[in-house]
């Protein structure tokens, strides 16, 4: 694609998600890389966190001092984070004709408050309608890796000493259902979802990655439409 067609297309919002450690942050900040190099505008960003008011709330979400408020009062302090990003980073960006690439965004509050948490479809659908407005992510790559790989995988990256956070510290039981939660969500939203094979390669997951905002986003044939 040329630089001028890159620029004439609508900014895309895209989101990464999964369980621990499957490669979201490495392979947000390729795909931002590629896209850039393809004339693209584009910036990478996480939650919880991504903008100064959602960093403050990510310290304390991920010191594990309000898992005892309940999954509920969780979900709505994740919610508190993203208004801020949404308001201060995402929305911003878009209407700048910016792409953005969340490493999570709501798909992470129903996987791990609300199928993990066991809240109620009705709670999770009125807690998006008053986060998100409109707001809804064009593409959504649903990293997909057996929980003892991704946890293994955040272990070898954390600094000597550093402490689990509140998450990491769940048993393998949490984990396994965290991946079918995820699993669920690509299943009822396939227009939105794909699932890529985690466990490749960082660069045969990037090049998977690619394929699917090609043929989903750019509008490029893809001789790998099937499963896309
Ligand atoms: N959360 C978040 C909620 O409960 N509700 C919410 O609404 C939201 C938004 C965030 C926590 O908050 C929870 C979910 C999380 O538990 P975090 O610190 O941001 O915590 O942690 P994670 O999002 O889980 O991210 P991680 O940093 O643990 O993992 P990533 O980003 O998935 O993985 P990454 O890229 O850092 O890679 C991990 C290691 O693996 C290597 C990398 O080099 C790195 O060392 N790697 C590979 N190795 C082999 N093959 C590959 N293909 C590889 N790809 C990467």
């Amino acid at each position: 694609m040329t630089t001028e067609a890159a620029k004439a297309r609508p900014a895309h919002f895209v989101t990464l998600e999964g369980g621990e450690g499957v490669g979201k942050s490495t392979q947000a900040r390729r795909l931002v890389e590629r896209l850039n190099k393809s004339g693209i505008a584009a910036i990478a960003t996480r939650e919880p966190g991504g903008s100064p008011g959602a960093e403050t709330l990510r310290d304390l979400l991920l010191s594990g001092k309000v898992k005892d408020l309940g999954a509920k009062a969780e979900a709505i302090l994740f919610a508190a984070a993203r208004i801020d990003h949404i308001d201060r980073k995402i929305a911003p960006a878009l209407a700048a004709g910016t792409w953005v690439v969340s490493d999570r965004f709501a798909d992470s509050t129903r996987a791990y408050q609300g199928a993990l948490g066991g809240l109620d479809a009705g709670f999770l659908r009125a807690l998006e309608r008053v986060t998100l407005g409109d707001l809804r992510p064009d593409l959504t790559l649903i990293l997909d890796l057996p929980p003892e790989i991704g946890l293994a995988r955040a272990a070898q990256r954390r600094a000597p000493g550093a402490a689990l956070d509140r998450f990491e510290r769940e048993g393998p039981a949490f984990h396994a259902a965290l991946r079918k939660a995820y699993l669920d969500i690509a299943a009822a939203e396939p227009e939105r979802c794909v699932v890529v094979d985690a466990a490749q390669s960082e660069d045969e997951v990037a090049q998977a990655i690619w394929d699917a905002i090609s043929y989903r986003l750019l509008g490029a044939p893809s001789e790998k439409e099937h499963g896309i």
